[in-house]
């Protein structure tokens, strides 16, 4: 290399300053205390082709202080990417650059994951991390045999998800993830003394890590750290003891480096300190044909690795599994006419279970996993081995009681692709997972979550288990479809749908009380529709039923109730909402039309059915908290029954 590698790292530190002053906001701080490890690391190991950046067994990189984004804009474009150019980098946090104020996957390749909400990364780093080996044991060296990559910060590791990731990291011993850790000892608020004081490395090494410490700012220490890490077969935390803003002389070292311009004074400053002459956003040509060179050094690789697929018998299944595309012909038709030839009264969550060993079968890049509740989200079937350390070819992941690490994880293998992950807990404790499901909807990864016991029809756990607002809550996030099959079939159809959408993430809500089969004659894929009409009113019609999941077999009751009275209703599924939002308008006329009472009926919080309903509709559900008792006893106390809606859509008749 011509340029001497600590150049390589100013051209970060000028590219990081100048974008931060140009966009006059951003982290400046965290790329230039970095900016040599990450120089060592993407000149010297890092497995990546600039011109190539959907490589399947390329090396995974995580900038989980995803504050610090110019260091990976940076990065990308001095390696030779096609993006970020240096205009995109201009554009630093303006609309219409690819350069946002955090990573985003999907506005640049390179950028493999979104980051930004604090110790995420780091997690999403461990799924991709399960999702190499679980390739590797599947397809061998020739195909899968790449590292992961990580950046974290102090914030990363105080984050309370640091700790499932890298538990699970640990207990899975996935050698393959190197973290390093950002140790400049500075966060916004100042010192981390004002906030910590334990010992992430002790802390590390428990989960069973190798940890390394190196000078951050000493590139021969650097080395000799990562090829330590790389020489122990267990996941690594590097700590790298830097500065933060280093090269700005006055401000390194301090908080005020961290999120927010250096100043005209200081850049100039950092300038002379960096013996940098170049005018903002230029870059000296010998630095760039170095960095450029640096960027080829896995084109030999990458040439050895296509000779290699293209000599394999895998090589069609293993693209179609990376494309995310599902094999050809794929269709659950044969399980659902089965259920239509013999109908089942069931849970949905058995339905899911009995719909997942259909789809196992069919599917052999699904990867099932539940936080410690696989017996009750029936999210195993008999085919699935357990994923180990032993065995990474397993199809099942006992994540432990870790429904953060769980979805984040999940996020990382999706992104990782040749994997479909899902995974099961609670509805209620969807809470606990959520950072990370609002992270697969905006990277619209295809993960599944499968949550169950999906009201207050789970019972006696009474109201810590019973979800209320939870529905509700997940319907408001963007790019999420939030599913709440009615029975068997449906629960049947929300999975097919959940598959076949690979752009974004599925919540399937999903019941512990049995449920009669609503469906009973075959046909197309009506949940498809978001809506439905279930059944059509026989008598003249006055009201329209709107209904979800269990609550399908109430509004059954009060259909014919009403119908008893020559009340005529027609009876609606609804187990999609986003589905029947994307409907054309005449279908949703149709589903809703005018001139009648329209009633929802689902066992949650009501706040939004009157998008539905209208302001003189009648929403039945729940406000409140539920309570610890049979699930029978808690519809009737909360008012669930026929008796207790017949009167109350009566009286809005005026009958
Ligand atoms: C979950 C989450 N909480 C808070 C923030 C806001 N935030 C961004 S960076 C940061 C401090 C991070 O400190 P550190 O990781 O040490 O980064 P450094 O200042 O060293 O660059 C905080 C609190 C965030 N991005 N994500
Ligand atoms: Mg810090």
């Amino acid at each position: 290399m011509a340029a001497e590698p600590h150049l390589l790292a100013n051209a970060i530190r000028a590219l990081s300053m100048d974008a931060v002053e140009a966009a006059n906001s951003g982290h400046p701080g965290m790329p230039m205390g970095m900016a040599d490890v990450a120089t060592v690391l993407w000149t010297e190991y890092l497995k990546h082709d600039p011109a190539a950046p959907d490589w399947p067994d390329r090396d995974r990189f995580v900038l989980s202080a995803g504050h610090g984004s110019m260091l990976i804009y940076a990065l990308l474009h001095l390696t030779g990417y096609a993006h970020p150019t240096i205009e995109d980098i201009r554009g630093f946090r303006q609309l219409g650059s690819p350069c946002a104020g955090h990573p985003e996957n999907f506005l640049l390749d390179g950028v493999e994951a979104t980051t930004g909400p604090l110790g995420q990364g780091l997690a999403m780093a461990v799924g991709m991390a399960v999702a190499e080996r679980h390739l590797n044991a599947e397809y061998g060296d020739a195909l899968v045999d790449h590292r992961t990559w990580a950046i974290a910060g102090d914030g990363c590791l105080m984050e309370g998800i640091n700790h499932e990731a890298a538990g699970l990291a640990g207990h899975l011993g996935l050698g393959r993830l190197t973290v390093f850790w950002d140790d400049n000892r500075i966060t916004i608020d100042g010192a981390t003394g004002l906030s910590t004081s334990e010992d992430i490395e002790g802390r590390y090494r428990a989960y069973g890590w190798q940890v390394v410490r190196c000078d951050g700012h000493d590139m021969a220490d650097i080395r000799r750290a990562i090829d330590e890490a790389l020489a122990d077969p267990r996941p690594s935390l590097i700590a790298a003891r830097t500065i933060i803003g280093k090269g700005a002389p006055n401000k390194q070292g301090t908080a005020a480096t961290h999120g927010a311009a250096l100043g005209a004074d200081e850049v100039a400053a950092a300038r002379k300190e960096l013996v940098w002459e170049s005018e903002p956003f230029e870059l000296p040509d010998e630095i760039v044909q170095a960095w450029r060179e640096a960027g080829r050094r896995s084109e030999g690789a990458h040439a050895d690795w296509r000779s290699r697929i293209e000599a394999s018998d895998q090589s069609g299944e293993f693209r179609r599994r990376m494309a995310g595309e599902l094999p050809e012909g794929f269709s659950l038709d044969a399980y659902i006419a089965a259920l239509i030839a013999a109908p089942q009264k069931l849970a949905t969550r058995k339905a899911s279970e009995l719909a997942l060993g259909a789809i196992n079968e069919l599917l052999p890049e699904t990867i099932g996993g539940s936080a410690d509740l696989t017996g009750s989200n029936n999210t195993k079937t008999k085919s699935q081995n357990p994923l180990t350390k032993e065995d990474y070819s397993g199809r099942y992941i006992y994540y432990g009681i870790r429904e953060f690490g769980m979805a984040a994880a999940m996020n990382g293998m999706a992104l990782h692709g040749g994997v479909i992950p899902y995974g099961g807990t609670f509805l209620v404790f969807a809470d606990y997972a959520r950072p990370a499901i609002r992270l697969s909807a905006l990277q619209q990864t295809r993960v599944i979550y499968v949550m169950t016991h999906d009201s207050i029809g789970l019972g006696e756990d009474g109201p810590t288990h019973q979800p209320i607002e939870h529905l509700m809550s997940l319907r408001a996030m963007p790019n999420l479809d939030v599913y709440r099959p009615a029975d068997a079939v449906e629960t049947a159809e929300c999975w097919e749908l959940a598959l076949r959408d690979a752009n974004g993430p599925s919540v399937l809500a999903l019941t512990r009380q049995n449920l009669p089969q609503l469906r009973t004659e075959a046909g197309p894929n009506l949940s498809a529709r978001g809506a439905y009409r279930l059944r059509a009113a026989a008598a003249p019609r006055q009201a329209v039923l709107l209904a979800t999941g269990s609550e399908v077999e109430v509004a059954l009751g009060v259909a014919d109730a009403l119908e008893a009275q020559g009340i005529g209703a027609d009876l609606v599924s609804m187990p999609c909402w986003s589905l029947f939002d994307a409907q054309d308008p005449a279908y949703r006329a149709d589903i809703l039309p005018q001139g009648v009472l329209r009633v929802s009926i689902e066992a949650g919080a009501t706040l939004g059915w009157e998008r539905y309903l209208g302001l003189d509709g009648l929403a039945i559900g729940l406000d409140r908290f539920g309570a610890s008792a049979p699930a029978p006893n808690l519809f009737k106390r909360f008012g669930f029954t026929v008796e207790a809606i017949v009167p109350k859509i009566l009286e809005r008749l005026n009958k």
